[in-house]
């Protein structure tokens, strides 16, 4: 089915700036709309985002000029190809901008049209979106074993005015149950941890993310206990039904080969870093750690990662990685990593996010898909990408419309695969 018209324009992202939102018509009437999300601590690897840096229009933050990038050059370059070949598609967008990171089209625009011709292809054959990209790419999962939530609870960092020095700290479902039930679990768990905050005398205002970001904080560690108190209050069993995972986004504190611990003033070297984040792999059950290092701080990288394993823990790239076979190879060469973060808007097509969670399949390493900070909306691909590579975990916000959507919608395909009890459906 060809494609006969693309059409982009701006729609707010949950920080109350622009971003893009495309809408892509077929031959056949099929349409499909995509919006895309940029983040708040993006690292310096990820693809463009393009703003229009005009300081009379949103603060510099306006995206007309990747919006006329869609509307001239990517339509004009697109209309009449057929939308089922996804591939090809993108690779045409990535001719077109020819630069490494999408610096000329900008990552936002091309990420925009990428999903919503793969939005309304799937439309077009009549089948979901995450079938759609099973089938397309051959990913070989099986859509029944969906992910689990790993629900950011407290933030800090960048989204929260650096309440505490590390970015998010996540309650993470590690029991095998229905994702509404793992749902029901985290979000009960996250009502406790408001009483637990609330009787320390710390507000449970929300961040970026829709977690808590108590300012007051006495450590980076104190968080982990309030943590493990709500999962007792919850009636579940840390390190069993509900585990921990941390994101300290560390290339935020990191300078000049020092992590400066702002909250603790401290200021430590790589290797006294990893003895301090060891401390707290011994007492608490912590299940993965994310950014623990700046995003090229490869050999620290690969010392953390033996000592993570010893712990039987997950260690993360972002940052380091974003998405991104030619760095994700590198990450696997050095055996830096046991998983990677899966966001599509770091590399900026869909394609090229689902080769590389091809990639970290075929060498044995887990996918999480996450949400982004300060820059989400409403759209819920990155729920459909995790289903179709077979993510173990989603990284999402617990509150929030644009969060609260990505669970939704992670929810109602597991109701249309029938798999939750009827009573619920
Ligand atoms: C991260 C993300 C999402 P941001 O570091 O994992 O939580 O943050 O989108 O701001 O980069
Ligand atoms: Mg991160």
């Amino acid at each position: 089915m060809k494609i006969k018209n693309i059409h982009a324009y701006e729609i707010l992202a949950s920080g109350g700036y622009p971003t893009i939102e495309c809408r892509v018509e077929l031959n056949d009437g099929s349409v499909g709309v995509a919006s895309v999300p940029y983040g708040v601590s993006a690292g310096i690897h990820e693809a463009i985002v393009l703003l229009d840096h005009d300081a009379s229009r949103w603060d510099g933050h306006g995206m007309s000029q990747a919006i006329s990038n869609i509307n001239d050059k990517i339509a004009t370059a697109l209309v009449g190809q057929d939308a089922s070949a996804q591939r090809q598609i993108d690779q045409i967008m990535i001719n077109l901008d020819g630069t490494p990171n999408k610096a000329e089209l900008g990552g936002n625009a091309i990420l925009a049209v990428s999903v919503a011709v793969a939005r309304a292809s799937a439309e077009s054959a009549g089948i979901e979106l995450y079938q759609y990209l099973i089938d397309t790419f051959q990913t070989g999962f099986n859509p029944k074993e969906l992910p689990r939530p790993m629900t950011v609870v407290i933030e800090g960092g960048k989204h929260a005015d650096h309440t505490t020095d590390l970015q998010e700290y996540c309650l993470t479902a590690t029991r095998d149950s229905t994702v509404s039930e793992n749902v029901r679990m985290i979000m009960e768990t996250y009502h406790q941890l408001a009483s637990v905050l609330k009787e320390n005398n710390f507000s449970v205002n929300v961040g970026n993310e829709g977690a808590f970001a108590p300012s007051g904080i006495p450590s980076n560690e104190a968080p982990l206990v309030y943590m493990l108190e709500a999962i007792k209050r919850a009636g579940y069993v840390a390190g069993q039904d509900i585990s921990i995972s941390l994101d300290a986004a560390a290339s935020e504190f990191y300078e000049l080969g020092t992590y400066n611990l702002k909250l603790e003033n401290r200021s430590l070297t790589a290797g006294e870093l990893i003895s301090y984040y060891e401390t707290w792999l011994k007492k608490y059950p912590i299940v993965t750690i994310e950014d623990m290092l700046a995003e090229d701080d490869w050999d620290n990288w690969s010392k953390l990662k033996i000592i993570a394993y010893g712990h039987h823990t997950d260690l993360i790239g972002d940052d380091l990685t974003v998405t991104n076979v030619e760095r994700l190879q590198k990450a696997i060469d050095l055996q830096a990593i046991s998983a990677i973060l899966i966001k599509l808007n770091q590399v900026g097509t869909i394609s090229e996010t689902i080769d590389c969670c091809l990639l970290a399949k075929k060498h044995g390493l887990m996918t999480v898909t996450s949400h982004r900070g300060g820059g989400e909306t409403n759209d819920t691909t990155m729920i459909d990408v995790a289903v179709a590579v077979g993510s173990r975990y989603i990284k999402v916000g617990p509150t929030r419309g644009e969060r609260v959507s990505k669970y939704n919608r992670l929810m109602a395909i597991e109701r249309a695969l029938g798999l939750v009890p009827p009573r619920y459906n």
